[in-house]
């Protein structure tokens, strides 16, 4: 089956409207990452060394596989936010009883049709309905299937501020329809264990970071040098967060869509926020969100924590 693709034309001019207002704004969505070679880079994240939250979350989901498999129970639908790959919730799927459908949504169309493929061939009995949709506008969900679970692994949470992840956990909240939402949440730690995440030895995150502007070449014709930014990632303890930008080597002119934009040195463009949680900080999220947070699973490091909660 197709991928869904509920707003395909309007999606790619978002892109460009998005992006040339980011320009004037200097401070560009997280969610333009994602194209196919972005979604490729942040898989290649989620194998460095440095970046922990991918190996901590996933040890997690397998070593309590049977307890999500019993609060779930059998027959459920599966909607994941930000699928990509659809690595981790395999994890889930094979210690469910008899799921009956899994619906991936991600931003990222080309990538979501090879992952739902994988999953058919993988798990025979599961319907697969991925739909290439931003989960941070209108979703258009089909009807639930059976008992409706959420999945946002990831800590994508933090991209947000936390008053809009209060307003996406609640928006959740309606469209699971009664049902629970399993949440991947990065913790609060060492600073220097965060910092060393993003800024990898390998510039793996560099790549990434600066992908936005080659994304920006390859689909608006803008003509930025790459070698003129530098990726620049630190932790601001204050916000608890990791505050990711691009910065302009040297005073330089960028041409896009038409428009010229003039950048100094040291000028930056703010790219991501990644927002870390204490565990009880996010079950008050959770809470002025409308939901009734349960049981908490962490490693024994406490790097990363994953959250039940129930509507
Ligand atoms: C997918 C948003 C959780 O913030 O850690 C990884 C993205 N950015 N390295 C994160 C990311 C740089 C990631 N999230």
């Amino acid at each position: 089956m197709a991928v869904q693709r509920p707003q395909a034309g309007a999606r790619r001019m978002s892109f460009a409207d998005d992006f040339v207002a980011g320009l004037r704004a200097r401070r560009i969505a997280p969610k333009w990452f994602y194209d196919a070679e972005g979604s490729r880079l942040f898989e290649r994240i989620c194998e460095l060394p440095e970046y922990y939250p991918t190996r901590t979350e996933l040890a997690l989901l397998d070593r309590h596989a049977d307890e999500f498999a019993a609060r779930i129970g059998p027959g459920a639908e599966i909607v994941e936010f930000g699928a990509g790959a659809s690595v981790k919730v395999r994890l889930l799927l094979q210690a469910l009883a008899a799921p009956r459908r899994f619906v991936p949504v991600d931003i990222s169309g080309e990538h979501l049709a090879d992952a739902a493929a994988a999953l058919r061939a993988d798990f025979p009995g599961l319907a697969v309905e991925p739909l290439a949709a931003d989960f941070t506008a209108a979703l258009e969900l089909p009807p639930p299937a059976g008992r409706r679970i959420g999945f946002f692994p990831g800590s994508s949470i933090g991209n947000f501020e936390p008053a809009e992840a209060c307003a996406l956990l609640a928006r959740f909240r309606h469209w699971l329809d009664g049902g629970a939402l399993l949440i991947g949440v990065d913790l609060i730690k060492e600073p220097a264990l965060l910092h060393a995440a993003y800024n990898d030895a390998q510039g793996v995150t560099a790549a990434f970071n600066l992908n936005l502007l080659a994304r920006a070449n390859r689909e608006l014709g803008a003509d930025f040098d790459l070698s003129a930014w530098a990726h620049a990632a630190f932790y601001h303890p204050p916000l608890r967060r990791i505050e990711m930008h691009l910065v302009s080597r040297r005073r330089q002119a960028v041409c896009v869509a038409g428009e010229v934009f003039e950048f100094d040195e040291g000028d930056s463009l703010h790219t991501e926020n990644s927002y870390k949680y204490s565990v009880d900080g996010f079950r008050a999220l959770a809470r002025r969100a409308g939901f009734e947070p349960g049981p908490v699973w962490t490693d024994a490091a406490r790097r990363f924590s994953l959250h039940w909660l129930e509507p």
